[in-house]
């Protein structure tokens, strides 16, 4: 193994991500045999993985043998006799039970469910718990998901590069004359990706950009969806594409693509019907439209439910379901956080019932922090599906190190009130508050050919909770980082410890030196890496603005959302509207969000608005210094690649933390006139030089 290291064969780079299983093999004693059918994929894919890892197959047994693993479906015969299947029934398709079962002084553990979909997830769900060290012989597991439809979205453009991708260029469209067709590594990597997202409980892959081109329902890339499809099919893993609205005008040659129209809707019925002659379990159709300037049926006069319909009848007959997006904000019309609202709300009801509505968590757009979308809880009558960012496009890249199950669970735990205290947003998604037949969550993914996949080592962390919120919308932030750190690293209390409580604070953290206190969008303009509270392009949308956002003058700073000024706050239910409204209640998270308060404004820890901000600045700072501290000492634990790795990205992290903490600080200083308090660290750059920094990141892979 040495020699190995030595030349290179078995470093570790971290593409393993958390399916190392690498305790298996001590814990192989644990089962005398596996009673299952081997012709079922997850009883080969745990046979598989459980002989790379042990050496050996786990012998095949049947009858009264002693702590044996029963594994199947309620139709099985090991099954049948168990008296577990109305336990099975009610789990549903995706759902499984995991249960020591004692009968004539023998024990059996017993994997089962009522459909070979879940049975794949119930045996990842005990490679986990073998792996994490919490497989007992007293288990009585019963897990189903919280969401039918679990997807990933890939911001993968057909010529490989990945919209907002820092992690390397697209798994799926690397063709070019070099790479003309699909070769057996695109086809094991895809293997890989889907085995990874199984594991967690992903079902679904969008695989191309939500700014999509329409080359994409062409046949020629349609062959390459079903070669996909194919690899990932036997994961639970349906493929869905992104489509451009103008589609039948660009490939079709239409004259129109107005979705009233009957030759519109004809094309995209015989589309539909081409895509599932060649997929016949094809997902549906992800819809950005009337956005950022792409086209959609308000082009022809038409509603968002008019053009979504349309998609929904032509997939129908299929099973297919169109995922429309609510990212919708034309320039200059009101507060961009209310637009979506506004465009959406008189349209509620007025959806097929194979639609579903997307929605990003906050009301603009994926910022370090913002207050949940309005939207949520206010659409009776339509599916609404969140949709969260896992790509840390405005959080650091993959550079920084931000565990964003924080805020995922901040979102999904925010009482909407729609329908009184505890309407929270998931409970308003999952089917619990709306008696809803088809329920979604999307994240848009940060994986790329890179060989850890998403940049960060810690990145992978980011996909491993989305995937398990997905699954399980009120599982605790603590705990899936205890899980994702064991399997990925070690499960040494010395270090699962320290470094957990460094995950759970990072998203915290990087508010602090990024937009504290309701601070958003200071982002520069274009790749939104950096501090830019000065941005000034000309011509460009006001809306893009920093300053929009901020508002920062000799009066004072943030944005007036009150009944004062723009009134967003009438989208929310009582009591929250009433609550953001005044300053002296709103939570200080969200105080600048929807407020514009002068520097002297009192906040609840007694200092000054001005004073706040420098010492959340600078606390976000002395944050990232710990978390250096904190890896440093956990480097005993770490393989030195990985720990190099993370070791210099923090390096990153803490020194991008003191440049927000000064460019904002300074900035904002200019209007605030005041000191930045004396007993923090005074600033270590000019604004002038700040203010010249340019990068070229827009096509950062
Ligand atoms: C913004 C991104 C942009 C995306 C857009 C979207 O900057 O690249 O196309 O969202 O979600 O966050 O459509």
């Amino acid at each position: 193994l040495m020699l190995l290291m030595v030349i290179g064969v078995n470093a570790e780079n971290g593409h393993q991500l958390w399916l190392r299983f690498d305790r298996l093999e001590a814990e192989s004693p644990v089962f005398s045999g596996i009673n299952a059918d081997k012709s079922k994929f997850a009883v080969k894919e745990f046979q598989q993985i459980w002989k790379e890892k042990t050496g050996k197959l786990l012998p095949v047994v049947s009858g009264q043998i002693d702590n044996q693993l029963i594994v199947g479906t309620r139709k099985d015969k090991n099954i049948l006799s168990l008296g577990i299947d109305k336990e099975l029934v009610r789990q549903g398709k995706e759902g499984y039970v995991i249960k020591t079962i004692s009968k004539q002084n023998k024990t059996f553990t017993v994997v089962a469910s009522a459909d070979e979909k879940g049975l794949l997830y119930g045996v990842y769900h005990l490679l986990r718990i073998l792996q994490t060290g919490e497989f007992n012989k007293a288990l009585n597991i019963s897990e189903k998901p919280s969401y039918s439809v679990r997807v990933l979205n890939h911001w993968d453009n057909l010529d490989g590069t990945i919209e907002r991708g820092y992690a390397g260029r697209s798994i799926f469209w690397r063709y070019s004359e070099e790479h003309p067709t699909i070769t057996d590594k695109d086809i094991s990597l895809w293997r890989e990706y889907a085995r990874a997202n199984a594991s967690i409980g992903i079902n679904g892959s969008v695989l191309n950009n939500v700014n999509a081109s329409p080359k994409m329902l062409s046949e020629e890339y349609l062959l390459k969806v079903k070669a996909i499809a194919s690899e990932l099919r036997p994961y639970n893993i349906k493929v869905y594409l992104s489509i451009n609205f103008s589609s039948p005008t660009n490939l079709g040659g239409l004259k129109t693509s107005d979705p009233l129209n009957p030759e519109v809707k004809m094309w995209w019925a015989k589309k539909v019907n081409e895509i599932y002659k060649l997929i016949p379990d094809f997902g549906g159709f992800l819809v950005k439209a009337n956005s950022e300037g792409l086209p959609g049926p308000q082009d022809f006069g038409r509603t968002h439910a008019d053009g979504a319909n349309m998609l929904a009848d032509a997939l129908k007959p299929h099973g297919g379901i169109v995922m429309w997006r609510a990212f919708v904000y034309d320039a200059g019309k009101d507060d961009r956080a209310k637009l979506a609202y506004k465009e959406f709300m008189p349209l509620d009801g007025q959806f097929r019932d194979n639609v579903i509505i997307q929605v990003k968590n906050g009301p603009i757009d994926f910022q370090p922090r913002e207050p949940f979308s309005p939207l949520f809880g206010a659409m009776k009558k339509t599916p609404l599906m969140p949709e969260v960012q896992i790509t840390q496009e405005y959080l650091g890249f993959s550079n920084h190190l931000v565990f964003l199950s924080t805020m995922w669970e901040e979102f999904l735990e925010s009482d909407t009130y729609c329908n009184g205290k505890g309407s929270t947003v998931a409970k308003t998604t999952d089917g619990t508050i709306f008696k809803q037949k088809l329920t979604a969550i999307a994240g848009v993914a940060n994986i790329g050919l890179d060989a850890n996949w998403c940049g960060h080592q810690f990145a992978q962390a980011n996909w491993y909770a989305f995937g398990r919120l997905a699954w399980n919308n009120s599982l605790t932030s603590a705990k899936i980082a205890d899980e994702w750190i064991k399997q990925t690293f070690s499960s040494d209390a010395k270090f699962v410890e320290p470094v957990k409580s460094m995950m759970l604070e990072s998203r915290e953290a990087t508010v602090n030196y990024m937009m504290p206190l309701g601070l958003h969008h200071l982002f520069a303009y274009g790749h939104h890496y950096g501090p830019e509270p000065w941005c000034d392009v000309a011509g460009a949308r006001q809306d893009w603005m920093p300053k929009y956002y901020h508002n920062a003058s000799v009066k004072g700073i943030g944005f007036d959302r009150s009944t004062t000024g723009s009134n967003a706050v009438l989208q929310y239910f009582s009591p929250l509207k009433e609550d953001f409204n005044d300053a002296n209640t709103c939570p200080d998270k969200y105080i600048l969000w929807f407020h514009f308060l002068p520097w002297d404004f009192k906040m609840k820890s007694g200092r000054i608005l001005w004073d706040e901000l420098c010492y959340t600045y600078d606390k976000g700072v002395q944050q990232t210094r710990e978390f250096q501290k904190n890896w440093d000492k956990a480097e005993r634990f770490v393989d030195p690649e990985r720990f190099t790795q993370v070791q210099n990205r923090l390096r990153i992290q803490a020194h991008d933390a003191v440049w927000w903490k000064d460019a904002c600080l300074l900035y904002f200083q200019q209007f605030s006139k005041r000191p930045i308090p004396y007993d923090i660290e005074r600033p270590v750059y000019k604004l002038d030089d700040l203010m010249k920094i340019k990068l070229d990141l827009t096509h950062h892979n």
